[in-house]
């Protein structure tokens, strides 16, 4: 018998209600507040939209990755001093935050963790899962982008989980068609903020918040910039007109540690601290080990997450089952990742972005066909800087 336990699929609960009033109130106050401090914060050039800004000292972008970080602190801190009847249902539902730097296999780990929490509803060889019709990042919202938070129009504040099924926007049809129903299982995010960034409600297992766990991966940063600025390259050509940034200068705006989100060290380094002084909070997975092993690491990831594999079904072959279906080979060949445009979030943004630019070559050391010998030394030198000391060390640096 499967040891997945759910009887509902783990997608983001819809029936979340905020009370419209205090919800209208508190966006305008994160907008006066983003307003008042913009002027006053650093800025350097956007590696995707035209602009990046430094709060907190983290890069974010300040169309909706600076709001969004300030209306994580705001709501969640909110509901840890009023315990609501709301906050309560909330706090109940364990809380699973897939974190990344963009880049670092997002994609790959939303499709796994997708499938592995709801592997006892859709049998992964099954011709009608979801992920067969639905790409990767639709699957669950992202905390900072999707319509509860940092949308075009702010409509949503962090604790409103509502996810909008009744889109018509192009390609969207494939998806709604295969969306799975709300559970009030847990709820999933990813985000790309930065550990610390997150207030201590939701980092603390003893919160209001209730549980929340953290599958931090991270890839070397080599590739990472790579990927980064290929993906960049092609997308804020598109969306700003803009020319993208040579290979020298982004690397060297890396370097510096200005990439959205970054320094990539303090987000790495954030996660990984984190990891070890509550190992049961944040589970820290390397995007390298994930391609090399993963047969032990989806294993690792469903211990984690509170699903272990039982012996009948790595008998069946369901972790391999899995991970082919999550393979970049099977998700870049689906007509849903070639063709459409359907991440909700940045459809919702009017940035265009089309499933196909999350899948490029999805390999471990491509940034050997970039690097001249000087950049590889530059980058050395900073990962010997940063993470001497940590434990850290990387898989083909
Ligand atoms: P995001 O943070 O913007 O969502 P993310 O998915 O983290 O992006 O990164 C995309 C990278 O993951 C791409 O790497 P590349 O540019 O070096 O090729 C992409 O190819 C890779 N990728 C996407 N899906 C998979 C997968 N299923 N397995 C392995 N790698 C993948």
């Amino acid at each position: 018998m499967s040891s997945a336990s759910t009887s509902q699929p783990i997608v983001p609960k819809t029936d979340y209600i905020e009370e419209k009033e205090d919800g209208e109130a508190y966006r305008k106050i994160d907008a006066d507040i983003c307003r008042e401090m913009l002027p006053n914060l650093p800025k350097e050039k956007g590696w995707i939209a035209e602009q990046l800004v430094q709060y907190k000292g983290v890069w974010l972008t300040p169309t909706f990755a600076l709001k969004a970080a300030v209306q994580l602190q705001h709501h969640f801190n909110l509901f840890q001093t009023t315990g609501s009847s709301t906050s309560a249902a909330r706090g109940s539902l364990p809380m699973y935050f897939l974190a990344t730097l963009p880049k670092s296999g997002t994609t790959w780990l939303r499709a796994l963790m997708f499938a592995t929490l709801n592997r006892s509803l859709y049998d992964a060889t099954s011709p009608h899962h979801p992920l067969l019709t639905t790409g990767p990042h639709d699957c669950f919202p992202c905390l900072e982008m999707d319509n509860m938070l940092g949308n075009h129009d702010h409509s949503r504040p962090v604790t409103s989980l509502d996810h909008d099924h009744h889109d018509d926007r192009d390609g969207g049809d494939a998806m709604i068609d295969s969306y799975v129903p709300p559970t009030s299982t847990a709820q999933l995010f990813a985000t790309h903020l930065p550990y610390s960034l997150f207030p201590k409600s939701v980092t603390t297992s003893s919160s209001t918040c209730g549980v929340s766990k953290f599958v931090y991966v991270c890839r070397n940063p080599k590739d990472v910039f790579i990927s980064l600025w290929k993906f960049g390259s092609k997308v804020k050509a598109v969306n700003t007109g803009l020319t993208p940034f040579s290979l020298e200068e982004a690397f060297d705006l890396f370097c510096r540690g200005v990439c959205p989100y970054g320094p990539y060290w303090d987000h790495v380094l954030g996660f990984w601290k984190a990891s070890l002084e509550m190992p049961g909070q944040v589970l820290f997975l390397k995007y390298e080990d994930l391609r090399k092993e993963p047969f032990a690491n989806v294993k690792r990831l469903a211990e984690f997450l509170g699903q272990p594999f039982s012996e009948e079904e790595e008998s069946k072959g369901v972790v391999q089952q899995i991970i082919k279906l999550c393979s970049f080979e099977n998700l870049s060949s689906l007509e849903i990742n070639k063709t459409s445009r359907t991440q909700q979030y940045f459809v919702k943004a009017n940035i265009l972005v089309e499933n196909s630019d999350f899948f490029r070559k999805g390999q471990v050391g491509d940034w050997k066909n970039f690097f001249t010998d000087d950049m590889a030394k530059r980058m050395d030198q900073i990962i010997d800087e940063r993470f001497s000391g940590s434990g850290l060390t990387f898989v083909n640096p």
